[in-house]
């Protein structure tokens, strides 16, 4: 008999973790990475980790870590907690309800739950889930650099150590060259992506029609979240498909895009879509479509690295994701064993531990914690 899925009890802990390397996007860099991580349990001592995944300041999404952690500590948590749910799927609708936005807090709970209920049947998150491979290929993404020649050689660097993908970011000023210098140093076969976290407008289509030439398997989200107009027309003109990732928060906008032809591919990160429930009604709305999909990434720690990996072990997820091997980011994960590549250039998925599988390293984390915070039902 499983007992019935509830939480009494919240940690909620702010860590900060040094990057190895600073990462810069078209709107902002990040060196010390705010890690957000939550400790639902259950009253029998089961455990469900998570991770939320919203920035220091409000330059990828509205959210932040500040927003989030007063969003969960006084509308969600105290919702969700001391709450009896037949299983994780039905967490999302009560978090929902009467509350907008906020997906990245919501996401962090409802996550937390699905692990919650994983550890409770004793059984794997990927399974839980619905996931059916046993490893996940594997991309990187790599910061804007001062010169194209700095990027290939980080391109050099990842093709070297086997990743099936490299995503360069990039900005109006750094993108032709940099991509070119990008496609040289991966050669022609390697999968070369770049992205340009909304940096654009709707007057640079015809200099991001110069992109197409260099055969990228995507361009992703070049102009604002929310411009599906200015999306569909610049798909119209590019030959290279787009990817929409600020602008997918629901399975209701990847219809949109798809309807509208605002975007070919998707990246879907669970914790921008507000969790588990509405990842898995988009995949399987790609599903349907034939809608190359693949897993994207937030700078996680290992814990929502592995909620991440989780995900990408399902079907529908056909294109390598932001999934790298902890080494890349830290000097030192949270989780034991750290993620690694393998030498296909993928992750396992780690079926053989019941929940999230891996094991939390406690000792770290308290060397690491700035803030905590502990909420009861
Ligand atoms: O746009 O995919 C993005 C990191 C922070 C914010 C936005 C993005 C990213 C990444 C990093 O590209 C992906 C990763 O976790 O490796
Ligand atoms: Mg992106």
């Amino acid at each position: 008999m499983i007992p019935p899925l509830r939480a009494d009890r919240l940690v909620l802990r702010e860590l900060s973790m040094p990057l190895r390397q600073p990462f810069r996007i078209s709107s902002g860099e990040m060196s010390d990475r705010r890690v957000f991580l939550l400790e639902l349990r259950h009253p029998d001592g089961a455990v469900g980790w998570g991770e939320c995944v919203a920035g220091t300041r409000p330059n990828y999404s509205p959210e932040t870590t500040d927003t989030a952690w007063l969003a969960i500590t006084r509308w969600l948590a105290p919702r969700a907690l001391g709450r009896e749910f037949a299983g994780a799927r039905d967490v999302a609708p009560v978090l929902a309800e009467d509350i907008r936005g906020h997906l990245m807090a919501k996401a962090a709970v409802e996550m937390s739950f699905w692990a919650l209920e994983a550890d409770l049947r004793g059984e794997p998150l990927a399974r839980l889930l619905g996931g059916t491979r046993d490893r996940v290929a594997a991309g990187i993404s790599l910061g804007i650099q001062e010169s194209p020649a700095a990027l290939a050689e980080k391109v050099s660097a990842g093709r070297d150590e086997g990743y099936r993908r490299i995503k360069v970011k990039i900005e109006p000023e750094r993108d032709v060259a940099f991509v070119a210098a990008a496609r040289a140093a991966a050669g022609p076969d390697l999968p070369l992506s770049a992205d340009a976290n909304a940096a654009y407008g709707r007057g640079d289509a015809e200099r991001l029609a110069e992109l197409d030439p260099f055969g990228l398997v995507y361009l992703e989200q070049p102009l604002e979240a929310d411009d599906f107009l200015g999306l569909a027309r610049l798909q119209a003109r590019l030959r290279t498909p787009l990817c929409l990732d600020e602008s997918i928060e629901s399975a209701a906008r990847a219809a949109d895009m798809l309807e509208l032809d605002a975007g070919r591919v998707i990246n879907l990160k669970p914790g921008r879509v507000g969790g588990f429930a509405s990842s898995l009604a988009i995949h399987e709305l790609c599903r349907e479509r034939g809608v190359p999909l693949w897993c994207g990434g937030m700078l996680e720690s290992g814990i929502g690295r592995a909620h991440n990996v989780a995900l990408a072990s399902l079907p529908g997820f056909t294109l390598p994701g932001d999934l790298s091997a902890s080494a890349r980011y830290w000097e030192r994960d949270i989780v034991r064993p750290e993620w690694m590549l393998e030498a296909d250039g993928t992750l396992r998925v780690p079926l053989e531990e019941p929940g999230i599988g891996v094991a939390v390293d406690l000792d770290r984390i308290d060397d690491l914690t700035v803030r905590r915070e502990i909420i009861e039902a």
